[in-house]
């Protein structure tokens, strides 16, 4: 089993999103292990995206995803990572797929409701900004063998 950490961002959480974003992900057979409220530091924002840094849009990401509360999730299931980027559609909401959760509730690009983390490394990188190890939870949902 694989996982993924995704953030619902503060216009995901204000436009009250959420459960139907979880409920997304855990429909699709994938089990949520960790999952939090809370509004980030400006610090940590920035250890996030520090890929970014030298990106012309950086500054106002940091800035709106500090603006409110989001919601970190780790969530675990076969191929993890890119069935959740697969949820979530491409990246600039405009052009995403209807039925992708940015294709149907997002318009914009840096508004765009939801993170995933793109790859493995970047699982390992992220997760730990959000999570201790004692809060990242492990048990059997029951129902594996039916859906993986
Ligand atoms: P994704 O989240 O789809 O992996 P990345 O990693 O290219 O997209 O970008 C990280 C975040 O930066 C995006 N989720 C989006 O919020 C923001 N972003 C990306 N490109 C732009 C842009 N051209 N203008 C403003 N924000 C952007």
């Amino acid at each position: 089993m694989e996982r993924t950490l995704i953030l619902i961002k503060p216009d995901g959480v204000k436009r009250k999103l959420s459960g139907k974003i979880l409920s997304k992900f855990e429909d699709k057979g994938m089990k949520i292990v960790a999952m939090k409220m809370l509004v980030l530091s400006k610090e940590k924002a920035e250890k996030h995206y520090a890929v970014h840094k030298d990106k012309p849009f950086f500054n106002g990401l940091v800035s709106y995803i500090i603006s409110g509360p989001i919601v970190a999730a780790m969530l675990e299931g076969k191929n993890c990572i890119s069935v959740t980027r697969t949820l979530c559609g491409s990246t600039d909401g405009s052009k995403a797929q209807p039925g992708t959760i940015r294709g149907d509730y997002s318009m914009g690009i840096e508004k765009n409701i939801i993170h995933a983390s793109d790859s493995e490394e970047s699982f390992r990188y992220e997760w730990p900004i959000y999570f201790s190890p004692e809060e990242v939870t492990e048990y059997s949902s029951g129902d594996e063998e039916l859906i993986f």
